[in-house]
């Protein structure tokens, strides 16, 4: 039986206070208005930005349903739509692209103004919300909302990719794995033969090392408190690794230290903290350096530097999913994924049905896990 133009009762993971854990409930799903889509997931990765919004940092309204990382299968779709049919697999793009917005129409940025991530209203584009639970609405999370069975996302925020691609992998495409390697190929544009650091070796930052790699850096450091990071980091790339906590000098020394006095010439901040994002401003070469903030910082912080660090020519960049346009991308790296132009299978740590999604931030909490990836 059809459940096009019906209200769809599932499960859903709610976040109705920071700090608690996620709520397993039933929600219910309305249908999708005009140019809206309806998706059934059935994989969702967990990601930190998810965790952030956990733990207050980065401040988003509650209720919501978190996730944003994921692939699934069209269940309906609004009137207008034609960018995608009932049971086209697709996956929901954080980043929409509207491709009328400035940003959608300059080739230098990937921003489309339609994202929800600067102003973190949690609405649809049209103001209201698809999701109830016991008579309350719940709010969306950046365009996507992926913890849950069915969700509904605007079709500037949906892409269709290869039939035959494996869910439970190629949702890495729809954030960690474009954000860190986009970040290194596209972003900073990482020239053959340069050193990188890396700070950070989680899922996002792992693929950073692998965007490194893929551009020809000869030196990738990797830099993380966790040095159970450090066996993946070297084996996707990383030709040394560096603990902070080992040294009584400031990291961006340790750094300047292993490079003959140069410092890098690209550094990647995939953490979310500013005291590690000046560190790896500071540790690029003093003149022609470029450092990459991906970490998404806490909400309302403040960052003071010595302005030096930038009058001498450093270079400073943010990266919002790797700077991918991401209706134009999302297919062609799950087209380059099915053709082993790189591989997902060593950011996936653990992979578990999706009622178990609060063992899965324990994980990431506690450094355990690279990748969980939530199957329905
Ligand atoms: P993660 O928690 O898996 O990895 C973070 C890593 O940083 C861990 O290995 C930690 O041990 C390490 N770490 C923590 N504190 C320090 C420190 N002081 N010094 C060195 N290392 C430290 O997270 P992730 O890889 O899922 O995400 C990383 C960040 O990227 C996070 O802030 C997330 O919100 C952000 C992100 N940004 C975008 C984007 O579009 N810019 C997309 C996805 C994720
Ligand atoms: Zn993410
Ligand atoms: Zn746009």
């Amino acid at each position: 039986m059809s459940t096009a133009g019906k209200v769809i009762k599932c499960k859903a993971a709610i976040a109705w206070e920071i700090k608690k854990p996620l709520s397993i409930e039933q929600i219910e799903v309305s249908p999708p208005k005009a140019h809206e889509v309806r998706i059934k997931i059935l994989a969702t990765g967990i990601c930190r930005s998810d965790d952030h919004v956990i733990s207050g940092a980065f401040a988003m309204p509650l209720p919501m349903v978190l996730g944003h990382e994921a692939a699934g299968v069209v269940e309906s779709v609004g009137e207008g739509v034609t960018c995608v049919k009932p049971g086209d697999k697709v996956i929901p793009l954080f980043v929409p692209q509207c491709g009328k917005c400035s940003s959608c129409q300059s080739t230098k940025g990937n921003l489309c103004t339609a994202n929800d991530l600067s102003s973190g209203q949690g609405l649809m584009p049209d103001g209201t919300c698809r999701f109830t639970c016991k008579g309350k609405s719940l709010h969306h999370f950046i365009s996507t909302s992926t913890f849950t069975e069915y969700t509904v996302v605007h079709e500037n925020a949906v892409v269709k990719i290869d039939d035959a691609a494996p869910l439970e992998k190629v949702c890495l495409v729809g954030c960690g794995f474009s954000t860190g390697y986009g970040a290194a190929v596209q972003t900073a544009k990482v020239e053959p033969g340069s050193t990188c650091a890396v700070f950070g070796l989680g899922g996002v930052g792992l693929s950073a090392v692998m965007g490194c790699k893929a551009a020809g850096a000869s030196r990738i450091i990797g830099v993380d408190i966790n040095k159970d990071k450090f066996p993946k980091a070297k084996e996707l790339g990383a030709t040394e690794c560096v603990n902070p906590l080992d040294f009584k000098k400031p990291i961006n020394e340790v750094l300047f230290d292993l490079t003959g006095g140069e410092g890098v010439d690209y550094s990647f901040e995939v953490i979310g903290r500013i005291d590690t994002m000046t560190a790896a401003l500071a540790s690029c070469h003093n003149n022609y350096g470029t450092s990459v903030i991906v970490g998404v910082p806490p909400s309302a912080a403040q960052i003071s530097l010595d302005p030096m660090l930038l009058f001498t020519g450093r270079t400073w960049k943010g990266s919002v999913f790797g700077g991918w346009k991401s209706k134009d991308s999302v297919p062609k790296l799950v087209s380059d994924f099915m053709g082993k132009k790189f591989i997902l299978d060593p950011l996936i740590t653990h992979t578990m049905p999706f009622e178990k999604i609060n063992e899965g931030f324990e994980l990431l909490r506690s450094g355990k896990s690279i990748r969980t990836v939530l199957t329905f």
